[in-house]
């Protein structure tokens, strides 16, 4: 067979094969990948350095400063694409390579798709051992890269040129795949990345990428009808899936036909808007009183696009009825079965507005949505009275949310780790879909900063409010330098309590001494007192320190129309949280100690457990 073909190199192989891949948003057609993340070494520089500045007009390359950074940012920017585009990293061999393993399980736990290009040691094995390369000495064939075999839903080591054809192909099937899609991860070997190949000029083609939509099986779709149409106190929980699948206006008809109460996970908030009268809030361990009242009650659970992680089920004793039955609608069938659910696998679009049509006659029990109505209004006046304005010299992080919520109405708000998620997931009023980006599959502190940029590089319209911790603003600041570069604008909120306040409360709970969370309670000859402005202010962003909660909000409202990164620090109290709503959460209490506190917690803990249900 003779074949047009086109010589390159493999990296300019992969270049040309990205610029091709195409996707359709709002009916126009669209590179499918928005850019490339790159930190070079020698395990990149030459082969795929040389190849992405061959195409860097079509495919543009963004120089991050930490490659857990950027590929973090590459996640957000496809989390805020809906999944429907995607960014690539690429980086040296070793510790660069290494440095994304950490973001590649965070895209593998919340199932957001990610080309990522590491570097490999030479296929020829000639110049061995090479700097930075791991040497086993029972295995040849091992790398560091393998680090990413668990982490990736693909790995590929490309130790052949031609090998990239196969690969680059799969590679697309499973980053477009709505069920399987996850990090993607090609070893680029060093030497082979330099060899040339004769191509096909058709693997050059163009290709457009539609969304496949999973319709449900007859079957599982009967059972799922049966159980609705018993249902009287029935529930919906929206998960990430629903925003994936675009399904927020099929979940409103749904709700509304049969008034079914929506309760929202961590991924799934913003599923519905917050004023939306069915919309309960979030539910589970950082659950709104409204949500987990119904929760502990309701005899059917049709769970919509979630993975049910423990904060979402309570650890599982947030359901109490004894004949619950869960349907889990779900594209992927890993998650559709979990707890003996009966599985509707199907796109939550496709499979909500089906049986939208197909439970005629049917309704939740009246009682039951007004009471979840009423429910509504009065978490509505506990979660005011939480983040209403103050003169206390130390606020809370619900009176600082409340100001950022005042200050910045249209705010997409992008958070990830430590006390904030919780206090966010009850208290943020959430807009239209995808305008509160939580990274908490993987709650990765570092997250929020690097996020932050990818959320706005896809959403450059959208006004990025990122809100972070002082623990981890110091485990990972560096991509505001990226931003400050790309013209990335974001307001960085940064809330320092002088520690790890959430697991400070966390010990305390669990009957501990306060000890190595609050930066009071460390080993330490000198507390840093971190002047966190001066520090931001050092990288580019215009930053400033506020004293009290109207200060704060005077000073988002001014900075709104900055033309770069706004950092604003707040000082606030470790110790307070919303006390209304919320649920046990299982962490298990030391069986043997000395400590009477823990004792008790033991105690405490032991009793608690009984409310949980084996899947
Ligand atoms: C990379 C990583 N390491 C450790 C943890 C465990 N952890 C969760 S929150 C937290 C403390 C976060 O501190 P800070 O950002 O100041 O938030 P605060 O708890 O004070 O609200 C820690 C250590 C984590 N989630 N991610
Ligand atoms: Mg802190």
């Amino acid at each position: 067979m003779s074949q047009k073909t086109v010589r390159l190199t493999m990296a300019q192989a992969v270049a040309r094969f990205l610029t091709m891949q195409k996707t359709v948003i709002d009916e126009q057609t669209v590179p499918i990948f928005g850019g490339v993340f790159a930190i070079f070494g020698h395990g990149n520089v030459a082969g795929v350095g040389e190849a992405l500045h061959g195409i860097k007009d079509t495919l543009p390359t963004y120089r991050a400063q930490n490659e857990q950074g950027m590929a973090h940012a590459a996640i957000a920017y496809a989390k805020a694409s809906f999944r429907r585009r995607f960014m690539a990293c690429t980086s040296s061999i070793g510790p660069g390579a290494l440095n994304m393993v950490t973001a590649a399980a965070l895209a593998h736990v919340n199932r957001i798709p990610v080309l990522l290009l590491p570097g490999d040691v030479f296929a020829n094995r000639l110049p061995d051992p090479v700097l930075q390369q791991v040497e086993d000495f029972g295995d040849g064939t091992v790398s560091a890269n393998d680090c990413f075999r668990p982490v990736s839903r693909y790995y590929d080591r490309i130790t052949r040129p031609e090998q990239i054809i196969p690969a680059l192909r799969r590679a697309m099937q499973v980053l477009t795949d709505p069920a399987e899609c996850g990090p993607v991860t090609l070893s680029l070997c060093q030497d082979v990345q330099a060899e040339a190949y004769d191509y096909p000029e058709s693997f050059f083609e163009e290709k457009i990428w539609h969304v496949r939509r999973v319709m449900p099986d007859a079957d599982e779709f009967a059972a799922a009808a049966t159980a609705l149409l018993h249902a009287k106190k029935p529930v919906i929980i929206a998960g990430g899936g629903v925003l994936y699948s675009e399904a927020s206006p099929a979940l409103i008809r749904f709700a509304e036909r049969y008034g079914v109460p929506v309760m929202e996970t961590q991924a799934g908030k913003s599923s519905l808007p917050h004023d939306h009268p069915l919309n309960m809030g979030s539910v589970g361990v950082t659950g709104s009183s409204a949500s987990n009242q119904l929760a502990e009650e309701a005899d059917v659970v049709l769970a919509v696009g979630t993975r049910l992680q423990d904060f979402t089920t309570g650890s599982w004793a947030l359901f109490k009825n004894e004949d619950l039955k869960i349907i889990g609608l779900n594209v992927q069938p890993f998650d559709a079965h979990k707890h003996q659910a009966l599985p509707l696998v199907a796109d939550a679009r496709a499979a909500l507005d089906a049986l939208a049509s197909a439970l005629t006659g049917w309704q939740a029990e009246p009682e039951w949505t007004e009471r979840a109505k009423d429910g509504k209004d009065e978490w509505l006046v506990a979660a005011d009275r939480a983040t209403a304005s103050t003169n206390a010299e130390l606020p809370s992080d619900a009176q600082v949310i409340g100001a950022v919520q005042r200050a910045r109405e249209n705010a997409l708000l992008v958070c990830a780790s430590g006390g904030l998620p919780g206090e966010l997931h009850k208290l943020w009023k959430a807009g239209g879909p995808g305008s509160y980006h939580m990274e908490y599959g993987f709650s990765t502190m570092g997250y929020e900063i690097a996020g932050g940029l990818g959320v706005k590089l896809a959403r450059p319209d959208d006004d990025v409010v990122v809100m972070v911790g002082d623990g981890s603003y110091l485990m990972m600041n560096s991509e505001i330098v990226s931003s400050i570069m790309i013209g990335a604008k974001l307001t960085i909120v940064l809330l320092d309590n002088a520690g790890f306040g959430c697991i400070n409360r966390l010990q305390m709970a669990t009957g501990g001494a306060n000890f190595n969370n609050l930066l009071k309670d460390t080993h330490h000859v000198t507390l840093p007192g971190i002047d966190f402005a001066a520090h931001a202010a050092s990288m580019g962003a215009i930053a400033r320190k506020v004293g009290s909660i109207s200060e704060l909000e005077t000073a988002l409202q001014e900075s709104e129309g900055n033309d770069r990164t706004t950092v604003i620090v707040i000082d606030t109290d470790p110790l307070i949280t919303t006390d209304e709503g919320g649920h046990w959460w299982d962490v298990a209490v030391p069986e043997v100690s000395d400590r009477p506190q823990v004792n008790a917690a033991r105690e405490a803990y032991v009793q608690a457990l009984k409310a949980q249900r084996a899947g």
